[in-house]
């Protein structure tokens, strides 16, 4: 990947080395999906979802979505809600649960109660879904979990999950800024590192976090400064980074968990007259997300790694329905190709591809 003239060979060497990393890692992602156990193509106790006889073949589905807290969350129901669109042959129930899992709950009940064939939800936090689900299978309805990922007692409660490894999203996150360290000789010294979380307790923040925290456990020199959580959003990240800036201005690194977060801690960081991005010497920004306004950012230099989150989970969906329709099995756990960019590799026209 050619360095974008910004810094020298050596760099070129750097960013191959972390590419190759991150490839591994990548790579490793990708190839963990279980086949699924036999028998998922319906749930256990009840007759296969199939359209029953009579009725015209639309495939009815109920989706429970956390929200719009972000421009990622925005593109996600858009794939999701282009992928099962009428002229697809399906009748979409859509439900926004304003970041509330009761809402969510309430939303599949509402689903059971009109006889769908499928339900798809991302659900907000990992816990609480066990009791709810137990209800959808009991009457013979498919779920679909996408994006982030439900902790349940008994994982025949969901038929299949689409969506990241969040653990190797960190991961890769992690070796970038070791490396990067060490080329900028900001290795030996402390590195103050600042985690503005996602929501807690959803599968991207936890994941997220568990790697970051890792790499500060394997780096003596690496010291966590302030660890809060910005919801995934940018007025309270802003607001977590500004009250963090009032007690401490030795910042070297500020770790976000999704994009609108980087943009609430950048504006903080601004206003207190720091500069951003490691090509300006300044505070290393780490986002995740990638999407067009965060790559952005990293072509300003104000982040320096952008670690893609993929929301186009949608088509990934319609196909786990139609083969669940045509009675065939379908992997338990699917994860989405991802990659990573930073301030040293992107260009305007990569931007310019991407597709949210
Ligand atoms: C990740 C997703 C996160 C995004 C945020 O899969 O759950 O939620 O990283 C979004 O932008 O709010």
């Amino acid at each position: 990947m050619a360095s974008g003239g910004r810094e020298g060979s050596v760099m070129k060497k750097t960013v191959a080395v972390i590419m190759a990393l991150a490839l591994i890692v990548g790579a490793a992602a990708c190839s963990e999906r279980a086949e699924a156990p036999s028998g998922t193509t319906a749930p256990k106790g009840g007759p296969s979802p199939a359209v029953p006889e009579g009725r015209n073949k639309t495939i009815k589905v109920g989706f429970s979505q956390t929200g719009a807290e972000s421009v990622w969350r925005v593109a996600n129901t858009e794939s999701v809600k282009n992928a099962l669109s009428e002229k697809n042959g399906y009748e979409l129930i859509y439900d926004d649960a304003q970041q509330k899992p009761e809402n969510q709950i309430r939303a599949i009940r509402n689903f059971i109660q009109q006889k769908v064939d499928y339900i798809v939800l991302a659900p907000l936090v990992e816990t609480g879904w066990d009791s709810v689900l137990d209800e959808a299978r009991r009457a013979a309805i498919p779920v679909i979990v996408v994006d982030r990922m439900v902790r349940v007692a008994d994982n025949d409660l969901y038929t299949a999950y689409v969506g990241s490894n969040f653990l190797k999203e960190g991961q890769t996150a992690v070796a970038w800024l070791e490396a990067a360290l060490e080329k900028h000789g900001r290795d030996k010294r402390t590195v103050h590192i600042v985690n503005i979380q996602g929501t807690i307790g959803s599968s991207a923040q936890i994941g997220r976090t568990a790697a970051l925290e890792a790499g500060i456990r394997s780096h003596p020199n690496w010291e966590l400064t302030a660890q809060e959580s910005g919801d995934f959003i940018k007025p309270k990240a802003y607001e977590v980074m500004s009250r963090i800036l009032k007690k401490t201005r030795d910042v070297d690194v500020v770790y976000c968990e999704n994009d609108s977060e980087a943009f609430g801690a950048i504006k903080a960081l601004e206003e207190a007259g720091l500069k951003c991005g490691i090509l300006n010497g300044g505070v290393i920004v780490i986002s995740f997300d990638a999407t067009s306004e965060g790559l952005s950012e990293c072509l300003s230099g104000k982040i320096s790694l952008n670690v893609e989150c993929n929301p186009l989970q949608g088509p990934h969906v319609a196909r786990i329905i139609r083969d669940l329709s045509e009675g065939k099995s379908v992997e338990k756990i699917s994860y989405l190709e991802e990659t990573w960019f930073d301030c040293f590799t992107i260009t305007y026209e990569t931007i310019e591809k991407r597709a949210y």
